[in-house]
């Protein structure tokens, strides 16, 4: 058995060190010492917790340290003398991507633009909105057939045919970068595609590969598993095991069948993930949204989400990128509760530092549910619940993404509020099928039965009643609602996210029933093909399009102007009259900058000495200096109001 004296760690953390440097070019060496001694203590350490039981002995385990060391060093000297650069100026400036001039756009590499040289024609429409950080979402090679969107990836070294080539990913970050925008791509860290060469070799009877993945026998451990387990796709993948008679065995598949959960309890898997990471960052990709994150470690007993040694592996991670690459960025995918959320951007207290940024994805469904239920106590119960921000981190605030929005993620905050919190969020959930007179227009995601909770899908506009509205008030509603989200994702404070389409107003996409591949997830409602006629209808006035990216781009241009966004400046829940309004604070007492939102379809009344007096500095009333945005006839709700400084 290993022994984990203290004396033993020094050891494996000289032994470590010597490895790394000896085999980096002398230029490197001296700002790579200093990187290796800030982050090597910990990634040493977390790296032992994880896997010194896996080892016979020391030895053993010293002799995998020295080889992911090699991975290291191999990525420091391959990385490319331009992105060394952008390293070293970022390390200067750690909080460089929590501005308030920071802004993300997100699509699918085809349905923007055809393939990744299309991408590059489309930078003038980015630099208009002012984004300064592209999401395109999976374009590495997946799996042949359904491969839910690009997530059952089949080879990290390599970009789906029909999308271009490495070569064309290394121009496109270069062109982005030139510009002003980071490249930002998924790395699918919990599972690879069934057909992915691992998968292959186990299914050829590979014992090594067979162990890349976690594969039982029998029933015993999957059932065992079960009893305390969700599902991400109840209706079409139901369970998380699937039987794979190459194996023999029962294969675990917490998404699609063809997605095999990669096991992380095998250090080989971590070191081959790793190794993958860094060279595509080698590639020019600033960004990684890391899919999955919750779900990387398995524990009988426990719902496997959430573990601490899930935690430890994107610790490992964060140490691996600050000593090779500091300039790279990674963000945490985990659709969990609020209170589960924090932990995925480390612990200031503790010292830990885990990813830069996090989708908020608690924040973003509450939202919704304010605008089902015209009244924000969900949505404050979130935003009460979100703890400050470690330094030079952020959250990914957004109103869609190419998911649908879970509501189970809120089942803590609307226990708090209601006893019957099944009824609750299925109200909700039916209110954005449309059921009920409502306005909404999209659809209920994979409920296992009519009743149960899961998701809703649909884009933005439709879910605010865009495509249901028969008169020009009713879409002027319509496109108002959908601003009020963005505006609230804009004053939250983090990098928001334009999800493709929102920016136009544009409405869902239907034709996916009639697509083999997509027919069985309704996710691709929501995924339309970019509109060259939309696109020009925004520049026309009187038209939703027009409504919508004329005042979306003006409230982004105040938002550049306003320090107060900045991620990490305080924020304070307001107490107003109305439970239909949200109000909050941004900034210091001095400069305070006041966000309030009408979720309400009637106008409401907002007294602003009131809120005034709960402002930090407790200052004196006063009316609003400006008023940056407002709807047409300064009438129709839902409305939003900032106020940037208080008089
Ligand atoms: C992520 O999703 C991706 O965003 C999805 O597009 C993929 O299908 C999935 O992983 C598998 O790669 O819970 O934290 O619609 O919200 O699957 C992982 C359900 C996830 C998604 C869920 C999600």
């Amino acid at each position: 058995m290993p022994v984990h004296s203290s004396s033993n760690s020094n050891t494996l953390l000289s032994a470590c060190k010597e490895a790394f440097l000896a085999q980096l070019a002398p230029a490197l060496r001296a700002t790579a010492e200093l990187r290796f001694a800030q982050h090597a203590p910990t990634l040493i350490a977390r790296l032992s917790q994880l896997y010194a039981t896996h080892f016979a002995d020391d030895a053993q385990l010293k002799d995998w340290c020295l080889q992911l060391m090699q991975v290291l060093a191999d990525a420091l000297q391959a990385r490319p003398a331009g992105l060394q650069k952008l390293d070293q100026q970022r390390s200067q400036q750690p909080d460089w991507f929590t501005r308030e001039d920071r802004l993300g756009y997100c699509a699918y590499t085809d349905r923007f633009a055809v393939n990744l040289q299309g991408v590059r024609q489309r930078i003038p429409h980015l630099q208009q909105l002012g984004v300064t950080y592209l999401h395109l979402l999976p374009f590495l090679k997946a799996r042949v057939g359904e491969n839910d969107g690009g997530f059952a990836v089949s080879d990290f070294n390599q970009v789906e045919a029909r999308l271009g080539s490495m070569q064309d990913l290394e121009q496109l970050t270069q062109a982005l970068r030139e510009s002003g925008i980071s490249l930002c791509s998924d790395f699918i860290l919990n599972h690879v595609a069934d057909d992915h060469p691992w998968a292959i070799a186990a299914r050829a009877g590979d014992a090594k590969y067979r162990d890349y993945f976690y594969h039982y026998p029998d029933r015993t451990m999957p059932d065992q598993f079960e009893a305390t387990l969700g599902q991400v796709f109840p209706q079409v993948a139901p369970g998380n095991f699937s039987y794979i008679d190459a194996l023999q065995s029962w294969v675990w598949t917490t998404f699609y069948p063809y997605q095999w959960d990669l096991n992380y309890s095998n250090p080989a898997v971590f070191l081959d993930m790793t190794a993958a990471l860094l060279q595509l960052a080698n590639r020019g990709i600033e960004v990684f949204r890391l899919d999955s994150t919750a779900f990387l470690w398995k524990r009988p007993g426990t719902s496997c989400m959430n573990q601490p040694e899930a935690h430890w592996i994107l610790q490992c991670l964060r140490c691996i990128t600050e000593i090779t690459m500091p300039g790279v960025l990674l963000k945490a995918e985990a659709i969990v509760a609020t209170r589960d959320l924090p932990a995925y951007l480390g612990d200031a207290q503790r010292g830990v530092q885990e990813c830069h940024l996090a989708y908020h994805s608690s924040l973003m469904a509450a939202a919704w549910v304010a605008v089902a239920e015209q009244d924000t106590s969900l949505i404050a119960a979130v935003i009460t619940g979100t703890p400050e921000l470690p330094p030079n981190t952020s959250w990914l605030s957004y109103v869609r993404c190419h998911d649908d929005i879970g509501w189970n993620v809120l089942r803590p905050e609307a226990s708090l509020q209601v006893t019957d919190v099944e009824q609750r969020l299925s109200a909700v959930s039916q209110f954005f099928a449309g059921q009920g007179g409502s306005f909404a227009s999209g659809a209920s995601f994979q409920a296992s039965d009519p009743a149960a909770v899961h998701g809703t899908v649909g884009m933005a506009a439709a879910l605010c009643g865009l495509s249901r509205a028969t008169d020009a008030k009713q879409s002027h509603m319509a496109v108002q609602r959908q601003l009020l989200l963005y505006g609230l994702s804009f004053c939250f404070g983090g990098m928001p996210l334009i999800y493709m389409g929102d920016e136009f107003a544009q409405e869902s996409n239907e034709d996916y029933r009639s697509v083999t591949a997509h027919q069985y997830d309704a996710r691709w409602l929501h995924r339309p093909q970019w509109d060259t006629n939309l696109a020009a209808q925004s520049q026309i006035q009187h038209s939703s399009a027009h409504q919508c990216y004329a005042s979306l781009r003006r409230l982004l241009q105040w938002r550049r102007k306003l320090p107060q966004l900045q991620a990490q400046s305080a924020r304070c829940l307001l107490h107003t009259n109305s439970s239909s309004l949200l109000a909050f604070s941004r900034g210091e007492a001095d400069t305070p900058f006041v966000f309030i939102g009408n979720f309400s379809d009637q106008p409401q009344t907002v007294t602003l000495s009131a809120l005034a007096q709960q402002l930090p500095s407790g200052q004196a009333s006063g009316s609003p200096v400006s008023r940056c945005w407002k709807t047409q006839d300064g009438e129709v709700p839902p409305d939003i109001l900032l106020i940037p400084a208080w008089s």
